[in-house]
């Protein structure tokens, strides 16, 4: 029998931290999860109660833990009725069968290939492919923002290039981009009602279906069409498990390498010092990269794992049945990892920054090798092409969407060319 612990029964365990479905204010949320301590109570939207950890150790403790699993089917509050299909981020949940969802010895089967086709020495095969891609939006950037016109970098450059190269890798016709970019954009708001991103997950679902089903009939040079042909015993998938792989691979591929860029470019135009030692060659493309990630990961939480049994942790319990999210923005800040000014994007830490954004374990993520080419070519290129980058407008104007989960500006207006001395 399930006996629910209550927060009574944990003496000193501080308030849940509401989170903000607006994201008004993503610094003070990340610092109050901070203070509330390693392991502590949050509210999700639609007031459903989880746990959250925002401590590095206690992370990797948790994210090693298989008494943890992805399976909705283990929530207490699902079991009840409580979260249902008509909780806004369901979908992030329950999107399906796939390495997103599965544990132990399934989730390594699910996983094997795909992983191996995003190893650094794979990856390192699609450097001309990305370098390609980056020198096409570059072109395309100087169009847009001639004669010192603002031009939004995410919309003109950093949303195209990872959704063009997970395309190329996935074999998604550029056709399409399009229609999933508004999709993909009302199925993360959390302003989209409910019945309509319901409708957009059953259009995705049947987007992917449509993919799946043409390479069946003609497979091509991709990985979905590897991942359909894999023979028995070689991690052989079943065609909606290869469906599964193929959303969580585009999903995965695009949303979050699009913070990633968006929030380096703004974290170097808003410490300009840091950018001369990046150009001057003082410190690295590489360190940019990483104390992007860790200071301000394109993930602000990960949403959900469950206890199977009764966990303890930083001297508390999670009960069996418990929801737990992995608040990676809180967890980048942790002071007895990055010592006491991990508030600050400080490119001259110590290398290399040990961050967890890209999670830890079993689920690592597997396109880090990926996300960390396309930054490493993309960024050098584009402070090259343009060394008089600016912010359009004050960086106290920039705001993120109403995203819980996603770290992710409405925009990042900036002017190419340094606005000539007068
Ligand atoms: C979005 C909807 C979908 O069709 C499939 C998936 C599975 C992978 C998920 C993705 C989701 C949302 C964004 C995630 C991604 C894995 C990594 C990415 C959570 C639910 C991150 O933001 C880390």
């Amino acid at each position: 029998m399930s006996c629910p612990v209550t927060s009574a029964e944990q003496p000193g365990l501080p308030d849940p931290v509401v989170l903000d479905p607006l994201v008004g204010d993503l610094t003070g949320e990340t610092l109050r999860l901070r203070e509330a301590g390693p392991l502590t109570r949050v509210e999700l939207p639609g007031g459903v109660p989880a746990w959250t950890v925002t401590g590095h150790e206690e992370a990797r403790q948790l994210l090693t833990d298989s008494r943890l699993v992805k399976d909705i089917g283990r929530w207490s509050a699902w079991q009840r009725g409580e979260v249902t299909e008509q909780w806004p981020l369901i979908g992030m949940v329950n999107p399906g069968r796939s390495m997103f969802t599965a544990d132990g010895a399934e989730h390594r089967r699910l996983r094997a290939m795909t992983a191996q086709a995003v190893t650094p020495r794979r990856v390192a095969q699609m450097r001309p492919v990305v370098e390609a891609i980056t020198a096409r939006l570059l072109d395309d950037l100087a169009e847009a923002g001639a004669g010192g016109r603002p031009v939004d970098f995410k919309a003109v450059f950093a949303y195209p290039l990872p959704m063009a190269v997970i395309s190329e890798l996935m074999g998604i016709d550029a056709a399409g981009h399009p229609r999933l970019h508004e999709l993909y954009k009302a199925f993360f708001s959390m302003l989209t009602p409910q019945d309509e991103r319901l409708a957009v997950i059953a259009e995705l679902d049947q987007f992917f279906r449509r993919v799946v089903t043409a390479k069946k009939a003609e497979p091509r040079d991709d990985l979905t069409s590897a991942l359909i042909q894999a023979e028995e015993g070689n991690g052989r998938l079943t065609d909606e498990e290869v469906l599964g792989n193929l959303k969580a691979m585009v999903a995965a591929g695009h949303e979050t390498t699009v913070s990633l860029l968006v929030n380096a470019v703004r974290a170097l135009l808003t410490h300009p010092e840091q950018l001369k030692a990046v150009l001057n060659g003082e410190a690295t493309w590489d360190a940019v990269v990483e104390e992007t990630l860790r200071w301000n990961t394109p993930t602000t939480h990960l949403l959900l794992r469950f206890a199977t049994e009764d966990i303890e942790i930083a001297g508390r319990v999670i009960p069996q049945g418990d929801a737990l999210v992995i608040s990676y923005r809180a967890i980048g800040w942790d002071e007895r990892q990055h010592g006491p000014a991990a508030d600050v994007f400080d490119i001259t830490r110590p290398s290399p920054v040990r961050h967890m954004s890209f999670g830890h374990g079993p689920h690592i993520c597997p396109g880090a090798s990926l996300s960390r080419l396309e930054a490493r070519i993309a960024l050098p290129a584009l402070f090259a092409r343009f060394p008089g980058l600016s912010l359009a407008v004050p960086d106290e104007e920039l705001r993120n969407l109403p995203i819980v989960t996603q770290n992710e500006l409405y925009e990042l207006p900036v002017r190419l060319e340094a606005a000539a001395a007068d």
